[in-house]
């Protein structure tokens, strides 16, 4: 029988309607949050609470309603109706009386239902109260702000407690953001393509416009507001002059509205020389009059289209970036000329203090790259308008997987600072290895400083409270994309997440904040809660074992994808990222007695601790010290038998995270439990290409081997035979 008979043509077309109905009623009657576990929800799943969960709200307030009125109250009241719908399982009407609701506004507004109301601080803006009252006698739940952006944080939060079993029978919570900036920052092209981008294309951009759908620009929102991010750059620090162009102010314009009810301003970065490429102007001298003037009616014009346009970032003289050096001017006055047309309209610059020279002459063991952002901006310090903010990387380098602080953050009392961290991996596994980045950014923001010798934590100079500066914050190179899962790996976007709440509150432990994902992200069983907690937590050192350890960088693929084993491209070229291995020794001498004298940028207590070779912690020493390879480290390892032990340390420690990740089959949904798994086993096998890659390499420099003898048979040959490189 073949289909062409008739009847049986009849038939199929029957079947394959039932199929359909079939796929249709299935699809759509999926639990909510099925769709979710592609990841595109994120932490903002809201799960359906089993009955016991659910329990414990049974006797919340029956309706959401608002207080006052614009769109970021709106969109307060619409994600707690969404959230607490999908939850809990039941609807939440709005209406106006203030009884057995949840009650959202400004401090304001709502105290005129009560006007003994008191938050028990003042509330900064951003910040919320969540608060359980009785409004004329009936339970309320009250999430007030001085701001609405602060209501909608509130509304966040509480829907975050909800979802992780807090109960909510008696709030008071207050809480205030540490710093005004915090800020993401895409690197995104025009052209759609992100550098450093490990998620996909670009969600707002394509083919040199912005595009036409903005859907995901919105969902990207509300991810960020929901950690209390304030401000989006979404073009490239590599900034196209176009972006400034007539013509495509509109477009951004629409970025800008698509971030709006979330209450996350649009930021752009711009390229200095605009004023000369698409301004027509003969210069860009930032000191030029007309130059001046261009800036100011380009920003008057962004304005008039963007009202609430956050400001600008600005990378220059870096990496062939222009920048004033062409006319002898300083970074203050690059700063200055675009701060000034920023400044009547309550608009910010960050200028980026990744300027280095990268032609240095790496046969000048006096010459460190390192030193370059202290060296460039400490002399301007005091000369940067009060609009301006000084955007520090982290390190001194370049997002290494283990760099100290830049002593940059202790050098600038009189000017406004930020500190940059990257959230996608760029050099930390590029979102294919399992790197949770919170403990290392950790480190840096708790760094003490020692500035005047008194407590100066990096958080504190970052946020403006050390120098009572008027602005301050983080910035974080986020890098998502069109994937549905955004960067591109499940377990990565707990860094996203880990930066927002660590710009929010510093003084959040790494533990606190990854519990609080996992939860959010998995559920609350607590064998997915401590296996995932665990696994994250140890990612970071696992990770720097198996590639970089004591200091020495990632030991990657440096002039070319940044992922690769590769540490002889560190050498031989002008970029810097050296670690002066040869035949004797290994490590860059950073010391003020007989090195490049880095460690001398730092306060007095802190060169204490990094200047003599026996004070330095083991896992800086290859950042500070030339040492040879039979140098005893503090753990009593020589410097080679740490090499070799920890890259085999960590190949099976990656290696044991496919069997811990394996006690979750049947735990979580299958769809992320395998895709994850999938990831595990493929780092383990890269990790054990880093290991053999980096265990020849430094046996045929060396001439010592392991040991334990482990080395793999390839690099049983003899060391190599020249003493220098
Ligand atoms: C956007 C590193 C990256 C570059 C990046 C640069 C920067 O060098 O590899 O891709 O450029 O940092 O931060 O400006």
């Amino acid at each position: 029988m073949t289909s062409k008979h008739p009847d049986c043509r009849g038939l199929k077309r029957v079947c394959l309607r039932i199929l359909l109905l079939a796929a249709w009623v299935c699809f759509f009657s999926l639990p909510k949050n099925a769709w979710g576990e592609s990841g595109a929800e994120a932490w903002l799943r809201y799960a359906p609470l089993n009955e016991p969960a659910a329990k414990l709200y049974e006797n919340a307030p029956a309706k959401i309603v608002l207080r006052g009125d614009s769109p970021v109250l709106r969109t307060a009241g619409q994600e707690l109706a969404r959230g607490l719908e999908q939850m809990l399982g039941r609807s939440f009407g709005s209406g106006s009386i203030a009884q057995d609701a949840f009650l959202l506004g400004k401090l304001s507004d709502v105290r005129t239902l009560d006007s003994k109301l008191k938050p028990p601080q003042v509330l900064k803006p951003d910040g919320f109260w969540l608060k359980t009252v009785r409004i004329h006698g009936a339970p309320s739940v009250i999430i007030t702000a001085a701001n609405d952006r602060g209501v909608l944080y509130g509304a966040f939060a509480l829907l975050s407690k909800i979802a992780r079993g807090e109960s909510i029978a008696s709030l008071d919570d207050l809480q205030q953001p540490y710093a005004a900036i915090r800020w993401v920052n895409q690197w995104d092209n025009l052209d759609g393509r992100i550098e450093r981008g490990y998620g996909g294309a670009s969600i707002f951009f394509e083919a040199g416009k912005v595009r036409s759908d903005l859907t995901r620009t919105g969902q990207y929102a509300r991810l960020l507001a929901s950690v209390g991010i304030n401000g989006c750059t979404v073009n490239n620090v590599n900034a196209a002059p176009e972006v400034l162009d007539d013509n495509f102010i509109p477009q951004l314009a629409r970025i800008a509205e698509a971030l709006r009810p979330w209450g996350v301003q649009l930021s752009i970065s711009v390229d200095l020389s605009s004023p000369k490429v698409i301004g027509g102007l003969q210069t860009f001298d930032p000191l030029d009059p007309l130059v001046a003037e261009w800036w100011r009616k380009k920003i008057d014009e962004i304005y008039r289209r963007i009202p609430d346009f956050a400001g600008v970032v600005i990378k220059a003289d870096s990496e062939g970036r222009s920048g004033p050096s062409a006319y002898g001017r300083t970074h203050a006055d690059a700063a200055n000329v675009v701060a000034r047309a920023l400044k009547p309209h309550g608009g910010v610059v960050f200028y980026r203090a990744f300027v280095y020279n990268h032609h240095l002459d790496w046969h000048n063991l006096k010459n460190d790259r390192a030193k370059a952002a202290y060296d460039n901006f400490h002399p301007l310090d005091g000369e940067f308008d009060d609009n301006a903010i000084v955007q520090i990387k982290n390190g001194p380098i370049d997002f290494q997987v283990r760099e100290p602080a830049s002593p940059l953050f202790a050098g600038l009392h009189r000017t406004n600072e930020a500190i940059e961290l990257q959230i996608t991996q760029e050099y930390t596994g590029q979102q294919k290895h399992l790197c949770f980045l919170v403990p290392m950014w950790k480190e840096a923001l708790d760094f003490d400083m020692r500035v005047g010798d008194q407590r100066t934590p990096v958080k504190d100079l970052v946020s403006g409270r050390v120098f009572h500066r008027p602005l301050g914050g983080f910035a974080g190179v986020a890098n998502v994309g069109m994937d549905a899962n955004w960067l591109g790996s499940p377990l990565a976007m707990a860094n996203l997440y880990g930066f927002g709440r660590l710009a929010w509150n510093p003084n959040l432990t790494s533990e606190q904040i990854v519990d609080e994902w996992t939860r959010l992200m998995f559920g609350s069983d607590p064998v997915v809660v401590r296996t995932i907690n665990d696994l994250q937590l140890r990612s970071w050192r696992v990770y720097e074992n198996y590639t970089g350890p004591l200091g020495a960088g990632t030991l990657t693929n440096i002039t070319g994808n940044h992922y690769d084993p590769a540490p002889e491209s560190s050498e031989n070229n002008g970029w810097g990222q050296w670690h002066r291995a040869d035949h004797e020794g290994i490590g860059m001498d950073r010391t003020v007695a007989t090195g490049t004298g880095f460690i001398g940028q730092y306060p007095p207590a802190v060169q204490k601790i990094y200047e003599p070779l026996a004070a330095c912690p083991d896992e800086l020493l290859l950042f500070f010290h030339h040492v040879p390879y039979s140098h005893v480290l503090q753990s009593g390892k020589t410097v080679i038998q740490h090499i070799y032990d920890s890259h085999y340390e960590g190949a099976e420690q990656a290696q044991d995270f496919i069997g811990e990740w394996k006690n979750l089959a049947g735990h979580i949904d299958e769809e992320r439990y395998r895709d994850i798994l999938a990831r595990f086993e493929f780092q383990a096998g890269e990790a054990v290409r880093w290991r053999d890659t980096i265990c020849h390499w430094i046996y045929q420099l060396s001439g010592i081997a392991d040991q334990k003898g482990r080395l793999p048979k390839a690099s049983q040959t003899a060391p190599l035979s020249n003493s220098k490189r």
